[in-house]
């Protein structure tokens, strides 16, 4: 690294000091805290990225979201070249630096790091960094932190795409980085016009007219802004946004949202007794989760949730049946079979992965976090995953795209009502329709809207599929969460020591009972999970964990 490069950094870093007393880690998602104390990581996240760029020669991406948490709080998720998450190697090196006590000590870390990456700083390679951010009133700070970050490695730049939902700014690293047009339009086209083929293949008209409109949560952040934004593009659909975060009151994520409506099960803010039976949705607070649900009567501030182990079930058992439309027996289309998979986690219920099961699926769990699900989906030729919380996406491998392309050619000149021509264009439709970056709320979607519509469905014939066992998750505050050590896709704790006996010895009392704690790695808690035969059962069982949390980790415990 030359002098002028030193310095640059030295003078650039001496203006983002680390706030004193506090230990910052690359989590689940990216850095997330409260946004007061966040301006030096996100500029040392900005020369990560910059970093990232110059060692795989591509576009990087750096999204300024705290995601689903208070409006208070915020982040940064940085998106690798293929738009999936930063690649979890270089994690360590992501948390060495952002707690780097001080200029010198940081210029030493990154020299020493880019001496084992081969990283050279001439100044010859132009970095290139996309910048997005959400609707967070601190994003435009620590956006500006973002960019001071990665103008202190020469040659570098970044380019803003203002706020933008996290899968759109996924999407776009994704589509630049191969070589295509990556703007929002560009995004909102190829929705717009792969939701359009899937639905022209139906076999015709909607569900029923009653049950055609769909409510949308926009849990007052990004998503009901851009999806505003796409309905201008798409026919067939008729959505109402409530929760846009246009009124005074309206606070990003507060009793609104995907994450609120999964957790609590309670009716979110701005639906009530009108909304009894009919189709829900619920984004988060930068749109890259989706749950629906349904308000079952006026009396009760209950919900039916219809979360993401139910959109994983749907699009499951459609790509299944397009699967079995185009393998018909005896025909060209045995010779290759390709691999249908699908991957959770600890906290899908358990009637779901069930069901899946029987469907003749191979389901995997991994542990919670979207880098997690999405890597071991790269397993298959067609790899579906979805975390209960509604984050989840479908990819395909280019080797099953590029079989169905040989497909589309071959049937060509077939009649345009062959069904395994349909089924062909269906799922090549589907490829370009759902975000192959990481999992994205409005492309899900439209993927969700578009296969009811193809089997005729109501919202409640789909949430029949199968009844979900009864379940409760808590969070608990602990004095210190990094204690927990967790193994076997977080199922069970190692550390500290006799706790995962004692939670065995509390579920062995229910029937049905399963129940699990992890630490949360967006949140300073410590999330407990259970489930049993009944909802009073499931309450008792996560009650009773909670407290052998409290009382191996707690805070009054101390
Ligand atoms: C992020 C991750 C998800 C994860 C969630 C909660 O979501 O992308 O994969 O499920 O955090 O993680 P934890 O339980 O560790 O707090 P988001 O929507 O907040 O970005």
């Amino acid at each position: 690294m030359d002098e002028k490069q030193k310095s640059l950094l030295l003078k650039a870093s001496s203006q983002f000091p680390i706030p004193p007393g506090v230990k910052f880690s690359y989590g689940t998602a990216g850095f997330r805290a409260d946004a007061l104390i966040l301006e030096s990581t996100v500029f040392r996240a900005g020369i990560l990225a910059a970093m990232r760029s110059m060692k795989t020669r591509s576009m990087i991406g750096m999204m300024i979201t705290a995601s689903h948490n208070k409006i208070s709080d915020n982040g940064v998720k940085i998106a690798d070249p293929s738009g999936g998450m930063l690649t979890q190697q270089w994690e360590p090196f992501a948390d060495a630096l952002a707690n780097a006590p001080d200029s010198d000590s940081l210029l030493r870390l990154i020299t020493d790091f880019s001496k084992k990456e081969n990283i050279v700083f001439d100044g010859t390679f132009r970095a290139e960094i996309l910048l997005g951010r959400d609707t967070r009133p601190s994003g435009e700070s620590l956006l500006e932190a973002a960019k001071q970050g990665i103008h202190s490695i020469v040659g570098s730049v970044g380019i803003d795409m203002g706020v933008v939902t996290t899968p759109q700014l996924h999407w776009m690293v994704r589509a630049r980085n191969k070589g295509m047009k990556g703007s929002e339009l560009d995004y909102f086209e190829q929705l717009s016009s792969s939701f359009r083929c899937i639905m022209d293949l139906n076999p015709g008209g909607s569900v029923n007219s009653v049950d055609n409109k769909l409510i949308v949560d926009g849990s007052n952040g990004v998503g009901g802004e851009k999806i505003e934004s796409l309905t201008k593009m798409l026919d067939g659909l008729n959505i109402e946004l409530r929760n846009s975060g246009a009124g005074v009151m309206d606070i990003l994520n507060e009793g609104v949202g995907a994450d609120f409506v999964q957790k609590e099960k309670v009716v979110p803010d701005g639906f009530g007794s009108n909304d009894v039976g009919k189709r829900c949705a619920s984004l988060d607070g930068d749109a890259d989760r989706l749950v629906y649900f349904i308000v079952p009567s006026a009396d009760t501030n209950k919900i039916d949730i219809v979360d993401g182990d139910k959109i994983l079930s749907l699009f499951a058992l459609f790509v299944k049946e397009q699967l079995s439309i185009m393998n018909i027996k005896g025909s060209e289309y045995n010779s290759y079979q390709p691999c249908l998979g699908v991957v959770q986690t600890a906290y899908a219920n358990g009637a779901s992965t069930h069901y899946l099961k029987e469907l003749g699926l191979a389901v995997t769990l991994t542990p919670t976090g979207v880098k997690h699900l999405h890597r071991k989906s790269e397993d298959y030729d067609i790899g579906i995953y979805f975390e209960a919380n509604g984050h989840g996406t479908i990819l395909f491998s280019e080797k099953f795209l590029s079989w169905l392309e040989d497909k589309r050619e071959e049937l060509a000149s077939a009649p345009e009502d062959s069904q395994q021509k349909k089924a062909v264009l269906r799922l090549l439709a589907v490829s370009n329709l759902i975000n192959q970056a990481v999992g994205d709320a409005l492309s899900g979607l439209l993927l969700v809207e578009a296969i009811l519509q193809y089997k005729g469905w109501s919202i409640h014939d789909w949430n029949a599929l199968y009844q979900d066992l009864p379940s409760r998750q808590l969070k608990v505050i602990v004095k210190d969460r990094t204690a927990i050590i967790t193994t076997n896709a977080e199922t069970e704790v190692l550390s500290p020591m006799g706790i995962q006996e004692a939670i065995n010895a509390e579920t062995a009392k229910y029937p049905q009972g399963r129940s699990f704690m992890r630490p949360s790695g967006t949140e300073d808690v410590v999330r407990v999970y259970a489930e049993a035969s009944t909802q009073d059962a499931a309450d008792s069982l996560a009650n009773s964990v909670a407290k052998l949390v409290d009382k191996y980790l707690g805070i009054s415990n101390s």
